[in-house]
């Protein structure tokens, strides 16, 4: 099947999911209408289908994909011209399939930190752009209204992602070193493995574009200290490879399945930062199978809920609680079957490259049971 027939991608300005989702749509130079989810097929078709909320959702020839990961593979498989996300060395695929769980999954503190936490630079343009896309001809008083009630919700989630007066100062640190990090990276490549987007740059890209690069405060401080990754933004955002810096690089990733050294920095704060997240989830998760969920069943029973329970993880020097983000391990399944799926010798060394970058937890620290997806649901494999 090729696209021939319309696709459609459910998605709003704001939204860091949809970010990715269109990111990927343009580059793989496909045509595709965006609709906002207050279009009246959004209520009629795909609320139906999947039964809650979520954007984006992509829609294809009587085909609804939700969650970007698999937006992406349905394109990877179905489109005229994929660009080949998944580098076929074993290095450059396990590091970009982290760095997507890591984009993902991983920046969504400091990005619901730096949306939610600076009203004073930040509620005129959240407001409007939240209001708007409830009602894009909402006036400035009706769309502050409108947004009154979604902005409620995000907040919520603040507390649940360890976001409190005591972490912020640590959040902002981290998330500093990382621009920097990246900064030095976009120096000498284009994009994360080198002349052309994987699947680490399309997860990297959510959270850094929708949040970090768009709202007021995060914009200035990615403009006035990471140019850099300002300019992988919007290199990310154009339709072509937006590359003029790096004229005569062929469109690929770094030969010989090497990994930039600029990148390992960046990779080294992912250990740092997000690995031991990874480590408490999947201790919670076995510590919950001990009461042996029956096979097929949700992983979350309460509809209204989000997360599995509580963990705790290290926020530089303290112990934070947190909710068990069970999505986190659907998308490390990704790692553990590329991983699974190569030789001995790739597996040596790959184990050699994590152990240097502090990764190892994504690969060798799993769950003892699978998730799978069924009907945009996670359940127990
Ligand atoms: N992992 C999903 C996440 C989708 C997601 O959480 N989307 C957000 C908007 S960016 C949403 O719809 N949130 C509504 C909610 O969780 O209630 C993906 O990659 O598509």
């Amino acid at each position: 099947m090729s696209l021939k027939t319309p696709v459609t991608l459910y998605g709003a300005p704001p939204s860091l999911y949809s970010g990715k989702a269109r990111s990927y749509l343009r580059k793989a130079g496909i045509d595709y209408i965006e609709r906002l989810q207050c279009h009246p097929d959004y209520a009629s078709r795909i609320l139906p289908a999947i039964g809650r909320f979520v954007i984006p959702v992509l829609e294809h020839d009587q085909t609804i994909v939700q969650d970007t990961t698999e937006i992406i593979d349905y394109l990877e498989e179905n489109g005229d011209a994929p660009i080949g996300v998944y580098p076929e060395t074993p290095k450059q695929k396990i590091i970009s399939l982290i760095l997507e769980v890591f984009g993902d999954e991983g920046l969504l503190r400091p990005a619901m930190h730096y949306r939610w936490n600076f009203p004073e630079e930040n509620d005129y343009f959240i407001s409007m752009e939240f209001g708007r896309f409830m009602n894009p001809q909402a006036d400035d008083d009706e769309a502050r209204q409108l947004a009154g009630m979604p902005k409620a919700a995000m907040q919520k989630y603040l507390p649940g992602l360890g976001i409190t007066e005591d972490t912020i100062p640590e959040i902002e640190r981290t998330y500093e070193d990382l621009l920097a990090a990246l900064d030095a990276h976009f120096l000498k490549h284009p994009y994360l493995l080198g002349g052309k987007p994987t699947i680490a740059d399309f997860g990297l890209y959510g959270p850094m574009y929708a949040h970090l690069a768009r709202d007021p405060k995060p914009e200035m401080l990615m403009k006035t200290t990471a140019n850099r990754v300002w300019r992988w933004v919007e290199r990310m955002t154009a339709p072509d490879l937006d590359k003029p810096e790096f004229s005569g690089l062929p469109d690929a990733t770094v030969a010989g399945d090497a990994i930039p050294d600029t990148l390992k920095t960046v990779l080294k704060l992912v250990g740092r930062d997000h690995a031991p997240e990874v480590t408490a989830l999947v201790d919670f998760v076995n510590g919950h199978l001990e009461s042996g969920p029956e096979a097929g069943s949700p992983v979350i029973t309460d509809a209204t809920r989000r997360v599995l329970g509580r963990i705790t993880i290290p926020v530089g020097d303290m112990e934070v609680p947190v909710g068990a983000r069970h999505f986190t391990l659907w998308m490390l399944q990704r790692v553990h079957d590329a991983y699974d799926a190569l030789g001995d010798n790739d597996k040596a060394e790959v184990d050699t490259l994590l152990e240097e970058l502090g990764l190892e937890a994504y690969v060798h620290h799993r769950p003892s049971r699978r998730i799978k997806r069924v009907n945009y649901a996670e359940v127990w494999a």
